[in-house]
Formats: C-alpha cells, sequence, structure tokens
C-alpha cells in the first residue's frame, strides 16, 4: 500500500502537467483557427458537447423527414411529388453524415438511436408541430430549412473537421430545399384561388414563431453557448443568427404578399434591424421536454420504423458473417 502510494503521486503529478500542457496546445491551436482532426487530443468536454450536439443535429434530420414525409402521397402534382420526394430523402442522408461525423467521436450509431429512442437525446423542437395543410409543406421549406441555413452555414467553420465538411454538403442541399418550398409558395400566392391563399398565410401564422424557436434559448439563458463559442463550434450566437433570419425573411415575405403574424415587427434605423416581439419562451421548453402538440407521435414513428427495420439489420449482419467466412476460407 505504501510504496504503491509513493509511486501514484509522483505519476498523478507528471499526468497532470502533460493534460496541461495538451490542453494549452489546443486552446493555441482553437485561437490559431486550426481545425481539429478525429485523431487529434481534445479535451473529454469538448467531444463531449460536439457528440451531444452532433447527435442531436442528426436526429433532427431524421425525426424531420416525419411531418413532410406525410405529404409524400398527398402531393399535388407529379412534379411536387417529385421534389418531395428528393427533398425528405436529402434529410436521410444528412442524417447520415451527422451520424458518421460523431462516430469519429468514439460513440456508436446504436448508443445515439438508443438515446433518441428512449427519449434521453432532444431533437429540434419544430418537428413536434403538425403538418395540416400542403402550403405547411412550402412553409418549411421557406421558414424551417430558412432558419437551418442561417444556423448552419457558420457550422461549416466548425473547429471540429469532420462536422464542418459534413455541413458543407448539408448546407447545399438545404439551400435547395428552402428554395424549392420559397418557389412553391409563390404559385400558391400568384396563380392559386383566395382559398389557397389563406391557407398559405394560416400555415404561415403557425410556423413563424417555432422557427424563430429553432435557434435555441436567448444567449443569457443559453448554457452551453459561452464554451461552445470559445472552442469555435458555434461561431454566431442563437440571437445573432435569429437576428439575421428575422432580417433576411420580412422583404421574402413582402414579396411572397403574406403577413408575419407579429404585431411589434418593425424597421429599427438605429439598428439597422427589425425589432420583433417577444418569444414564447415557455411553450419552447415545454416543446423541447416532451410536451409539444407531436411529441409522442414523432418519437413513436421513429420507434416503429426501428423496430419494423430489425429484420433487414439481421439479414445485413448475417450476410456480413458468411461473406467474412467464404474470404477466410478463400484465404487460407
Ligand atoms: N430544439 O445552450 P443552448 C433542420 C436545447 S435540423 C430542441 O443554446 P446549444 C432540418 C439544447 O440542445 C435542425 N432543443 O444549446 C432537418 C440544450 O440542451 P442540452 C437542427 C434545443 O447546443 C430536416 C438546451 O436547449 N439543427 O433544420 O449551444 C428538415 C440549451 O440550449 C433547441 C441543429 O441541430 C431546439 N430548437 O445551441 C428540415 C444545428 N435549441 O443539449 C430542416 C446544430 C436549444 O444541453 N445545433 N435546445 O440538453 C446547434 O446549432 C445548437 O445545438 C443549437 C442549440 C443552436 C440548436
Amino acid at each position: 500500500m505504501y510504496t504503491q502510494a509513493m509511486s501514484v503521486g509522483p505519476q498523478d503529478a507528471a499526468s497532470k502537467a502533460e493534460d496541461a500542457r495538451l490542453m494549452a496546445a489546443f486552446d493555441a491551436r482553437i485561437d490559431a483557427g486550426d481545425f481539429i482532426e478525429a485523431k487529434d487530443w481534445m479535451p473529454d468536454h469538448y467531444r463531449k458537447t460536439l457528440v451531444r450536439q452532433i447527435s442531436q443535429h442528426a436526429h433532427s434530420e431524421i425525426v424531420g423527414m416525419l411531418p413532410e414525409g406525410n405529404w409524400i402521397t398527398r402531393a399535388p402534382t407529379l412534379k411536387r411529388k417529385a421534389i418531395l420526394l428528393a427533398k425528405v430523402q436529402d434529410e436521410a442522408g444528412h442524417g447520415l453524415y451527422l451520424y458518421s461525423a460523431a462516430e469519429t467521436l468514439g460513440t456508436s450509431r446504436d448508443q445515439m438511436l438508443d438515446a433518441l429512442h428512449t427519449g434521453k437525446a432532444k431533437y429540434s423542437s419544430i418537428f413536434n408541430y403538425p403538418t395540416l395543410t400542403w402550403a405547411d409543406v412550402g412553409v418549411i421549406g421557406w421558414l424551417v430549412d430558412g432558419a437551418a441555413i442561417m444556423n448552419q452555414v457558420p457550422l461549416c467553420r466548425c473547429s471540429y473537421a469532420p462536422y464542418a465538411r459534413a455541413m458543407i454538403r448539408v448546407c447545399r442541399e438545404e439551400s435547395f430545399h428552402q428554395r424549392q418550398g420559397y418557389e412553391s409558395l409563390l404559385t400558391l400566392m400568384r396563380e392559386g384561388t383566395e382559398a389557397q391563399k389563406a391557407m398559405v398565410q394560416d400555415a404561415v401564422n403557425r410556423w413563424w414563431w417555432p422557427s424563430l424557436m429553432m435557434f435555441g434559448p436567448p444567449d443569457d439563458a443559453s448554457p452551453n453557448s459561452e464554451q461552445s463559442m470559445r472552442w469555435g463550434i458555434k461561431r454566431i450566437s442563437n440571437d445573432a443568427l435569429r437576428q439575421k433570419f428575422v432580417d433576411a425573411t420580412v422583404p421574402q415575405a413582402d414579396i411572397l404578399g403574406v403577413k408575419l403574424p407579429d404585431a411589434d415587427l418593425k424597421w429599427n434605423a438605429e439598428r439597422d434591424a427589425y425589432d420583433f416581439g417577444a418569444i414564447d419562451w415557455d411553450e419552447f421548453w415545454r416543446v423541447v421536454n416532451g410536451e409539444g402538440p407531436m411529441n409522442r407521435e414523432r418519437l413513436s414513428t421513429r420507434v416503429k420504423a426501428w423496430n419494423d427495420g430489425a429484420w433487414v439489420r439481421e439479414a445485413a449482419l448475417a450476410h456480413a458473417r458468411k461473406q467474412a467466412a467464404k474470404e477466410q476460407k478463400e484465404a487460407a
């Protein structure tokens, strides 16, 4: 016992000094704007923060397929159906890139999916609202994908390189998603009947505030922001991104001919930005904590899809085992 204690002490001190050296080198790389690769040393908290954010982001992509997926069989024309199919498939692809990026940090896809299916992991609040009409599909493209791009373009410069690389492709595709949504709404507003125009306005009224909530809590109530900004994971704060989104979207609403449902929305020449009304943060936290209109349905649909796919996973594993055995036999 005594001799062990004697030998552990100096080792501890040596490993603490080594940790401090590694930490200082890591901070210097971040300050210099270097990208961190999967095999580089990184502090545990940096790794955990990235796993949390990237896995939540991946979950948002695959849960995000559900509200729009509901409209594939009811799209009004073949053209709209083909576009929607492509968009929903893109979201599945985004989920795959992001799960792969998170796996480079040492977590497994099974662990991440288990956290989603058991309700431990979060996904974006926005997907817990229902898609009641065809106009919702256009508005999701315009506002939800528009907000997503605003939030995700800075992530292309995230300090963790595998995440940054995944985001470059995601953003290119999101840009197409936003445009197709806006174009679909323009068609409804310019060529549609009065009832169709009213349907667009109703969808805008329902999606506007939840879209503003996508950027997360205000900066002074965002527990993760300070450290994530310090580490270059987040480059622009929640509130700054929300403001940029409002400023970009108001002129688009004017062109469309819809009214954004906020009596306090007005141009502020001094700030060179739009002022906007108070966000209902109680609603946001209710939705984040599982009490939104569609939380239960979204989760049970995901769990059912996972269970229904069990036979495919088993068949793929059996095939892989058979192939490996064959290759081993041939090599022998
Ligand atoms: N919904 O300290 P904060 C898409 C959580 S995909 C739910 O500011 P952070 C799309 C937050 O996780 C959209 N939860 O956190 C897909 C944290 O809880 P934990 C998804 C939210 O991480 C398909 C707590 O609140 N995009 O657009 O610094 C089709 C405190 O927040 C939300 C991404 O995931 C929310 N809205 O900042 C169409 C982008 N907001 O984890 C479209 C990547 C906050 O401590 N993620 N929370 O328990 C991010 O940029 C950041 O994680 C966030 C939050 C800005 C979202």
